[in-house]
């Protein structure tokens, strides 16, 4: 038996092995703990993605088996009620059918040709259809090229420099707006990353979120040099924080009167709060979207896309250079028709809404009952419940949470075979194979470990 298994799985939070007595064997990470010690040695931190290395909640990350339906079971054999989702893509839950059978379909046709497919007219068109504001869109590999290219091309089409971000907000790690980020570069404490030089974020203007004097402010001394705001229409990168009424529409007229583009970063929200994205709920039409998660059906895919007249300033249709050899990949456009045929043929969302909501009340419920001061900041089926007593309405409150009591509900919970956001600061996702009992169990393992928390 290594020393410290057990150690490394209750987390830095700390819980007291009374608490977790009858629960915790160490037996029941042992092959996770080897994978992870084998995978430390052989990549930065043991991982491919800081996100998901446990740093905001102490201790090593279970290694991941499977996932089926709404669960995750780790290389021990321990099930999870996952809500995570992959950070969002996996609306319909793992290893869905129609996902499963059209990517074995495209697979058998071949993995990638370098060369145009009918597969990606196909999530094009679907994509159209879905939001109004994009009129032609580009495909890419992730959320991270969705918005770097968005950003490019926002600055090609209206030959301004500056963009406007806000704190809290993560874009993915493109230089000029790994900034003030949220995710796991708030997460870390890298909010501003080494590497990112100066002259890379000169033209970046951060802005608190939820903030209309700091954004008119802005407009009134810069408007002629701001190309775009680019802005999360709901935050899910510093946990889920909703809009401010009018906050939206503020962006939508202060952009449109000083003829810059207001993009929308809707990597998580597009088809995840409603079919439309966050746009369609808040009746607000953007200049571009970035798209990204759902869209790939769990492949690596974004996309970015809007305006006609813009889009058409992207090479070879204009002279805004973006290029990518596996864009428009046979396999991910597969897997998100696939999942796009089902949303729009189900729609899901009053269902999830209805799980989700009765989620938010379950937590808040468990925290009284536990008289541990929280609140849930929620959107559909993305929330985060938060530890503190005052509204969370961007970075600022946000990072007044307690992270320690944070972990410590994550260790709870883990050890109840409950898998929520290894971080304060993300969001969680339910899918539509969620049920009312996994609901009910989480609700059960939420009242168990806020009641264990240290007050
Ligand atoms: N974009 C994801 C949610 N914040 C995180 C994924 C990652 O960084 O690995």
């Amino acid at each position: 038996m290594p020393t410290g298994t057990l150690g490394v799985n209750r987390g830095a939070g700390g819980l007291p092995s009374a608490h977790t007595s009858g629960i915790v064997t160490h037996m029941m990470y042992e092959k996770s703990h080897q994978a992870f010690q084998r995978a430390r040695q052989l990549m930065p931190g043991g991982v491919n993605s800081p996100a998901r290395a446990f740093g905001g909640v102490g201790g090593e990350p279970v290694v991941i088996d499977r996932g089926q339906g709404p669960y995750l079971f780790d290389l021990d054999g321990n099930r999870y009620i996952d809500l995570i989702g992959s950070w969002g893509p996996m609306i319909l839950g793992h290893a869905h059918p129609a996902v499963i059978e059209a990517v074995e379909r495209a697979l058998r046709r071949g993995t990638s040709f370098g060369a145009p497919t009918l597969a990606e007219n196909e999530l094009a068109e679907m994509v159209v259809e879905a939001v109004p504001s994009i009129e032609k869109l580009r495909l890419v590999n992730s959320g991270t090229e969705a918005t770097m290219s968005a950003v490019r091309l926002a600055r090609g089409y209206t030959g301004r420099p500056m963009i406007i971000k806000f704190a809290g907000n993560y874009h993915g790690h493109v230089d000029s707006l790994l900034v003030a980020a949220g995710s796991s570069a708030a997460t870390l404490g890298v909010p501003n990353s080494p590497g990112v030089t100066e002259g890379a974020v000169r033209d970046t203007l951060v802005l608190p979120y939820n903030d209309p004097a700091a954004a008119k402010a802005a407009f009134a001394r810069d408007g002629q040099r701001i190309a775009a705001v680019i802005v999360e229409p709901v935050v899910g990168n510093m946990g889920c924080v909703p809009p401010a009424t009018g906050f939206l529409e503020l962006l939508r007229d202060l952009t449109t009167k000083h003829g810059a583009l207001l993009i929308l970063d809707e990597v998580m929200t597009g088809f995840r709060v409603a079919y439309g994205g966050a746009q369609s709920l808040f009746g607000i039409r953007p200049d571009l979207t970035t798209l990204g998660k759902i869209i790939g059906g769990g492949l690596p895919v974004g996309a970015y896309g809007g305006r006609a007249d813009i889009m058409d300033h992207v090479l070879p249709a204009g002279k805004v250079f973006q290029a990518g050899t596996l864009s428009g990949n046979p396999l991910a456009t597969a897997a998100g028709v696939a999942t796009l045929r089902v949303l729009r043929d189900t729609n899901p969302y009053p269902r999830l809404e209805q799980l989700s909501s009765r989620l938010a009340d379950g937590f808040q419920a468990a925290a009284s009952g536990a008289g541990v001061p929280a609140q849930v900041g929620r959107c559909g089926s993305m929330m985060t419940l938060f530890f503190t007593d005052q509204p969370v309405t961007d970075w600022e409150t946000a990072s007044k949470c307690d992270t320690r009591r944070y972990a410590q509900y994550f260790w709870g919970m883990i050890h109840r075979g409950v898998y929520p956001p290894c971080s304060q600061f993300e969001a969680l996702f339910l899918s539509t194979a969620h049920t009312d009992a996994d609901i009910d169990a989480i609700v059960a393992a939420a009242g168990q470990s806020l009641k264990e928390i240290d007050q």
